[in-house]
């Protein structure tokens, strides 16, 4: 068994949405381990630069160019010298000259080639035997904001966590079921509905904020009673993406109103009350710590967490903790590059009491890696949809994974209600 890496290919490949991306292969003396890259919509300002000035063509020449000749020779499980490697090439803040997605496919790829070497899987390898954990699925089943276009609510995402579930199948089920209840409901609601659905599978429905959260609570409860076990609502706000600089407001199109940062935190406030919402992400926008933490002191029994307003940046992260900003963090790996870099940002969480919810990309690809990841690093909570191709992809991972475990998998801890 050798670990030592004897070539590395990238290649153009698309995502779900036909967006051009970056599939990187790298091969050992014993393994082999490929990656591709995801894209977002909403991105935070602060993310990383996903490619160099001319897209992908250019990222696939720089690293058959400059980063496969540094790298080749290198052993695949010094994963934090790998990614140190990545950095020190590329040389910018943010990975401008190499690709973010460029690092990000590398990276990844690199870690499921030193795993597949020493005959083992990804999650093992990672998280050793402390990895047993499998994290609950938080679902998108309605989509607003920039993942829609037209008619559409202004949130970004309508979301259930089924928080009672006993095992990861029964939880990945239970969001299957809802997902179509909410479906038949939004026929019932509107002739007109074609059964449109969004990037993430979601439904993409001609409805306001309020109904569609009245429509997802009551499927909840109504299933939720049939399981016997509890599935609780939660909600993308993406907030960066209403808010207005100029005038200082968040703007509601659909819904005419323009809200400014006290009218939004009481809006927000009413709608945990009203919904009983296990679950905000992004509030306000990407800046206003201050306002996230106002509502994480007012809130209880909520996740409150920040994706645009931590960016999977570990130096983002201390300063929202410094400020009791939130109580969770999304971890993109894209948003920062390297897995060394979002291992930094998930170990600066759970050293301040925040929760880490693994995530994926509204643009993803049938790449299932993060799965592994949510397993490894030991996230309570997988943000992946619910349907849809490059969504089964990493919940049908997850199930294996499960299976894998047998009598070891238990269902990781969580505590919303
Ligand atoms: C988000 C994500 C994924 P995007 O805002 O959480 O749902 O969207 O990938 O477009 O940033
Ligand atoms: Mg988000």
């Amino acid at each position: 068994m050798s670990t030592a890496i004897e070539d590395i290919i990238a290649r153009k490949v698309f995502n779900g949405r036909g967006e051009e991306t970056i599939e990187v292969d790298v091969i050992t003396t014993s393994g082999f381990g490929r990656a591709s890259a995801p894209a977002g919509k909403s991105r935070g300002k602060a993310e990383v630069v996903y490619y160099p000035q001319d897209g992908v063509d250019q990222a696939l020449k720089k690293v058959e160019e400059i980063i496969a000749p540094e790298l080749v020779g290198l052993n695949a499980d010094f994963q934090e010298e790998m990614d140190k490697t990545l950095h020190e090439i590329d040389g910018s803040k943010d990975f401008r000259v190499i690709g973010g997605n460029t690092a990000f496919a590398i990276s990844l790829a690199t870690v499921e080639a030193a795993a597949n070497s020493y005959g083992v899987l990804l999650f093992q390898f990672l998280g050793g035997h402390v990895a047993h954990e499998l994290p609950f699925p938080l679902g998108n089943t309605i989509s607003g904001g920039l993942h829609t276009h037209g008619k559409s609510p202004d949130i970004q995402e309508f979301l259930v966590l089924p928080h009672g579930a006993e095992s990861f199948f029964e939880a990945a089920a239970a969001n299957v079921q809802i997902h179509r209840r909410i479906g038949e409901m939004l026929r019932k609601k509107d002739k007109f509905f074609n059964e449109g659905k969004s990037d993430e599978g979601a439904w993409s429905a001609n409805i306001g904020n309020s109904e569609a959260l009245d429509v997802v609570t009551r499927a909840c409860e109504e299933r939720g009673s049939e399981f016997g076990f509890e599935c609780g609502v939660g909600i993308d706000v993406a907030a960066s993406s209403l808010w207005n600089g100029k005038e200082k407001k968040y703007v509601y199109r659909r819904e005419k109103k323009k809200r400014n940062s006290g009218e939004q935190l009481e809006f927000i406030l009413d709608l945990v009350k009203k919904y009983h919402l296990v679950y905000v992400e992004d509030p306000f926008h990407e800046e206003d710590f201050g306002s996230f933490a106002e509502l994480t002191k007012k809130v209880k029994n909520c996740l409150i967490c920040g994706d645009d307003l931590f960016t999977t940046s570990s130096e983002r992260l201390s300063r929202g903790v410094k400020m009791h900003a939130a109580n969770a963090v999304i971890i993109k790996v894209n948003q920062v590059g390297t897995i060394t870099d979002a291992w930094e940002t998930i170990e600066t969480a759970r050293r301040n009491g925040y929760l880490p919810v693994m995530a994926h990309r509204s643009g993803d690809t049938c790449d299932w890696h993060i799965a592994h990841l949510a397993v490894a690093f030991r996230c309570p909570v997988i943000k992946t949809g619910i349907v849809e191709g490059t969504r089964i992809a990493k919940i049908n991972e997850l199930i294996r994974i499960e299976e894998f475990l047998g009598d070891r998998a238990k269902m990781a801890e969580l505590k919303v209600a």
